[in-house]
């Protein structure tokens, strides 16, 4: 049971945060959670009660998997009724395909998730790690004066940026200021106190249950455009066996070549069945169709608008639909609809 106190999991994937340097190579390697625990004995200052599970091995976020997020859930289903929030700490490579995955996979979600890691190993001096984990767990924690969880959502915690899980990507391999969400602002922004944004943070029905989901299908891939593009490798990508969707990263808002070739293949794929969601290159900013002749063309040859989804979100969550079998229209108008505000505009 919930005591008193508020309670929080810490799930331990992997990452930066808990390695440490090989005295031979140089390089970071994986170590274990009891050698990152040691090095925050702040965590004994809070007046929670903090419990934690760990994975066996830790893996660096690169290895993660459709297989490792059923895990997290599965974990977090488990033990839901048992803590206000949780904190998953991972490795920053793919953690915002990670907290997009979940935020999918948890429906009816109404306590936080929070996903943190770091640059910088929690053992190292300059350490960006304890700032965050430390950070997350109280973010975990926060309640609302009626007692009802401050960010009932999956989100990411980096540096001083609360952000929504499904709008975030890295995008720095280098500073401690690695993700941003472009197309939604941040949550809540933490400086000498934590400042939540209301009016920005979802709010869920809480006379429904938590749902959890755990079924992947990965035959989906993600194709860059660029100038020079071939019929011959954009035709093979196509026609590979089993392939059910592609996130196709265009031009601007959403923009393509007109070539004859390029938009034949495209419409021949859909009507093969094959889904093709529109998102852009650039960082920030939707996709419009209906702007320019170039991307008239790509919505006549039947693909779909990602609207200002980020790549992580478009492909997990064409990943997430088409695991339960939905049929082709169901996977289409979903993913022109938000499930858990991953997308600011809705057009059915
Ligand atoms: N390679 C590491 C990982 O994603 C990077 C990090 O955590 N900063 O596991």
């Amino acid at each position: 049971m919930i005591t008193k106190y508020p309670s929080v999991l810490l799930i331990y994937t992997g990452g930066t945060i808990g390695m440490i340097e090989n005295s031979e190579t140089g390089a970071l390697e994986n170590f274990n959670f009891d050698h990152l625990l040691k090095h925050v004995p702040e965590l004994k200052k809070f007046n929670y009660r903090i419990a934690s599970y760990q994975f066996d091995p830790p893996i660096d976020s690169s290895d993660m998997e459709p297989a490792f997020w059923a895990k997290l859930v599965k974990i977090i289903n488990y033990n839901y009724d048992y803590f206000d929030g949780f904190v998953i700490l991972h490795g920053t490579d793919t953690m915002a395909y990670t907290a997009s995955a979940l935020s999918f996979m948890l429906e009816n979600l109404n306590k936080p998730v929070i996903l943190t890691g770091s640059q910088l190993p929690i053992g190292t001096l300059r350490t960006d790690g304890k700032e965050n984990l430390i950070t997350s767990i109280e973010i975990a924690a926060a309640k609302n004066p009626d007692d009802t969880p401050m960010v009932p959502e999956v989100c990411i915690f980096f540096e001083n940026h609360l952000m929504r899980g499904n709008r975030t990507t890295k995008i720095n391999a280098e500073n401690f200021n690695a993700f941003r969400s472009y197309n939604y602002p941040p949550l809540a922004r933490v400086g000498i106190h934590i400042k939540y944004e209301s009016n920005l943070i979802r709010k869920p029905d809480t006379t429904k249950p938590l749902k959890p989901h755990f079924l992947f299908d990965t035959n989906v891939v993600i194709l860059t455009l660029f100038p020079g593009i071939q019929e011959s490798i954009v035709s093979a990508l196509l026609h590979v066996p089993g392939l059910k969707a592609v996130v196709l990263k265009t031009f601007g808002s959403g923009n393509a070549p007109q070539k004859e070739w390029f938009i034949r293949e495209l419409k021949e794929a859909n009507d093969r069945g094959i889904i093709i969601v529109n998102i852009t290159q650039c960082s920030s900013g939707a996709v419009e169709m209906e702007r320019y002749e170039t991307g008239i063309q790509l919505l006549q040859a039947g693909v779909i608008s990602g609207y200002d989804s980020t790549p992580e979100s478009a492909l997990t969550k064409l990943m997430f639909l088409l695991g339960h079998k939905l049929s082709n229209q169901e996977v289409r108008y979903k993913m022109i609809s938000s499930i858990s505000g991953e997308i600011s505009k809705t057009k059915h």
